[in-house]
């Protein structure tokens, strides 16, 4: 199995992974669905929605705040590591879930993060957007506008970034093998690019450590962590 990906690999002209929590996990990141998920102690439509942000975004912000702490003192694990090595000589796309930008950290150039970025913050009203790396004295957040800053991710009701959406499903529809990782694939419409994929011809493999509800359209199927499948997909 691991000679015919790698044969793929070597032959393939455009490699995308599409990446969630799970490839994450091992950097002690937890997932959302998992045993120890994050949406195990909150519930997501309680926090990662535009409604709860108003209803009482300091909570929304503390969430984020634990989460972008212990998201800055993870360090990128060797599935992350494994695909930034294979970018280095083919070309690679990481259309990816997460908002904890260690795929950037691992050294990948080609990144488009589907759901936003927990270490960009953006105002509610006008166009300021930066990178943040610190706490704030006061949460919420106020712009030099006067109006609340928020995390620039995507909340569940609100639309994907229309650019990133679109590179998306053009990378999707033309790779010649996707590579699916750590992703439940319950969440629309990220968990439409396997079929995309598919509809066009891809090699498809998955590696999970679960089944997914897009397993059965899946070529490869490695039911094996992240961190210890993806770099003998490389080597
Ligand atoms: C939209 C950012 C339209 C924020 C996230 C019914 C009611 C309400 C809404 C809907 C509904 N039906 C459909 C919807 C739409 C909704 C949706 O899909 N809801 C689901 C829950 C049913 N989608 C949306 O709202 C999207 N927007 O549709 O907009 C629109 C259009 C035009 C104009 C206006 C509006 C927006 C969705 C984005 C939400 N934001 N995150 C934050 O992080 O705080 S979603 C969040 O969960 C993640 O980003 C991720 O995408 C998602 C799924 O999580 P996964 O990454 O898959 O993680 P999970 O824990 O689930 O799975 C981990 C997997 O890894 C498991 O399979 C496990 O087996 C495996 N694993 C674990 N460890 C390892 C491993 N594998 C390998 N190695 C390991 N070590
Ligand atoms: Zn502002």
């Amino acid at each position: 199995m691991w000679d015919a990906i790698s044969e793929k690999l070597q032959d393939a002209e455009k490699i995308v992974f599409v990446t969630g929590a799970g490839i994450s996990q091992e950097s002690g990141i937890p997932t959302f669905r998992g045993k120890e998920g994050l949406w195990r102690k909150y519930d997501p439509m309680q926090l990662a929605t535009i409604d709860a942000f108003y209803q009482d975004p300091k909570l929304v912000w503390e969430w984020y705040e634990e989460r972008r702490r212990n998201i800055l003192d993870a360090k990128p694990n060797p599935g992350h590591l494994a695909i930034a090595e294979l970018g280095k000589y083919k070309n690679v796309h990481v259309l990816t879930q997460n908002i904890d930008s260690l795929h950037q950290r691992a050294g990948s150039k080609n990144v488009y993060e589907l759901h936003g970025s927990i270490i960009t913050i953006k105002c509610t009203v006008c166009s300021f957007k930066d990178k943040i790396t610190t706490g704030f004295s006061q949460l919420p957040p106020l712009c030099k506008c006067g109006n609340m800053l928020r995390p620039d991710v995507v909340w569940f009701g609100e639309a994907l970034p229309q650019d990133v959406w679109e590179h998306a499903m053009k990378q999707a529809s033309t790779c010649d093998i996707m590579i699916v990782v750590g992703t439940s694939l319950a969440v629309s419409p990220a968990n439409l690019l396997p079929v995309y994929a598919k509809q066009n011809g891809a090699t498809m493999v998955e590696a999970n450590t679960d089944p997914t509800p897009m397993s059965d359209i899946m070529d490869i199927s490695l039911r094996e962590s992240a961190a210890s499948a993806l770099p003998r997909l490389v080597n």
